[in-house]
């Protein structure tokens, strides 16, 4: 292992019996931000240094490297190459860094899309939500060390595609004291509540309230009043919003209050829905909670989000993971709001199937996905 330097640019070859440890051996000597220029078998006259030569570049001050600034070239044989001849070589290095990146499989670019963005429209990631992703993703790419950058094509990428679609998401299991669940009809809104009084409530030893305001339907709060019988917590159907805010008002300050609300399609939303969403609107203190499930298209999603933000809802829920094996639908909702994810249910058992959100989860068809897609493009 060989080389020398200026004051500005260097580049520095590395010998050894693999590109691996000839890599190591940088990544020792000269740290994460040199730049692997280049890997080849070792020339002849060099080949008693090592079978194999990585070349690297970077600034001195993110080097090692013990030559003085005017140190003699050594001799032809072992020796590294010197080039440096503008002011700005920051910007010189974060170019070849981008060059080398692109030169990975963090773009293997063909009729102006890359790899990773076909991979993620094949995952049902709309177009311009793939480009973005896979824009955040090259940048993820460029500033890795060179040995990262190194690694075989699939860990890498998928890790840092990985990585950035969770950090578009955020999730909060948090539940205020009082809290109401809203959504289109049949979304499990009422599923949920028994569920949460179960695993937040009286699982952890806390006082529940369950109120209906499902009273204009025939039969609409029955469900929920068997439930609070079978559960032996206290129950109230309320027929108006001063009657909700009675029912609210008068639980003990510890209970966790939990308020089931009908679902009502874009026909009856108006007509039926809007004085009750005015008012939990206007109630800071309840948390609101809009459920939708993971089957709806997303366009319908986005829809139902436009027709339940009457009721102004903090966070989401989603239902019915069990029933598609592709979570892009509420993974792209949950990005377009934005607003945390909540609570998941993936079953109709009562208590068992719901389970605080959590990032991986919700990513993690896209990523199961990904290898396969991205061969699929390749
Ligand atoms: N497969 C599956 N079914 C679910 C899930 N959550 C709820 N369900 C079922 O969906 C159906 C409707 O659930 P409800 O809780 O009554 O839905 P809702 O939103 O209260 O319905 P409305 O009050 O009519 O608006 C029931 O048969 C539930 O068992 C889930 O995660 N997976
Ligand atoms: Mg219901």
């Amino acid at each position: 292992m060989v080389g020398n330097q200026t004051q500005t640019l260097y580049v520095k070859s590395f010998f050894a019996a693999t590109i691996r440890e000839a890599i190591e051996q940088a990544r020792q000597e000269l740290g994460p931000d040199a730049l692997l220029l280049n890997t080849r078998e070792a020339p002849p006259e060099a080949r008693h240094l090592g079978a194999f030569e990585a070349v690297f570049g970077g600034l001195p001050a993110s080097a090692n490297v013990s030559a003085p600034a005017a140190a003699a070239p050594e001799p032809a044989a072992s020796a590294a190459t010197v080039a440096a001849p503008t002011d700005d070589l920051r910007a010189q290095v974060r170019e070849i860094r981008d060059l080398v990146a692109r030169l990975t499989p963090y773009s293997t670019s063909r009729r102006g899309e890359s790899a990773l963005e076909r991979a993620l429209i094949e995952a049902e990631i709309p177009a311009h939500l793939a480009r973005e992703i896979d824009e955040a993703v090259r940048q993820r790419g460029s500033s890795r060390s060179v040995v990262e950058i190194a690694r075989p094509r699939s860990e890498g990428l998928v890790a840092d595609t990985a990585a950035e679609l969770e950090d578009r998401i955020e999730v909060d299991s948090e539940l205020g004291r009082v809290v109401a669940l809203v959504g289109p009809p049949g979304c499990g809104k009422t599923t949920m509540l028994v569920k949460l009084a179960f695993t937040e409530g009286i699982g952890k030893g806390r006082p529940v309230r369950l109120i209906s305001t499902d009273t204009l339907r025939v039969g609409g709060a029955d469900q929920l009043r068997t439930y609070a019988a079978i559960l032996g917590v206290p129950f109230q159907a309320v027929e108006s919003t001063a009657a909700l805010a009675q029912a609210i008002d008068s639980a003990p300050p510890q209970a966790l209050v939990l308020i089931d609300t009908a679902g009502y399609g874009p026909a009856l939303f108006d007509a039926l829905a809007v004085d009750l969403a005015r008012y939990v609107a206007s109630r800071q203190d309840i948390d609101v909670h809009l459920v939708l499930t993971a089957t709806m298209r997303p366009l319908d999603m986005e829809r139902a989000a436009g027709l339940y933000g009457e009721f102004r809802p903090q966070k989401l829920m989603f239902t019915r993971l069990d029933e598609t094996s592709s979570y892009a639908a509420l993974y792209c909702e949950a990005v377009r709001q934005p607003r945390p994810v909540s609570f998941l249910s993936a079953g109709q058992s009562i208590p068992e199937d719901i389970e605080e959100a959590r990032k991986e989860r919700l990513v993690e068809t896209l990523v199961r996905k990904l290898p396969e897609c991205l061969s699929a493009v390749a």
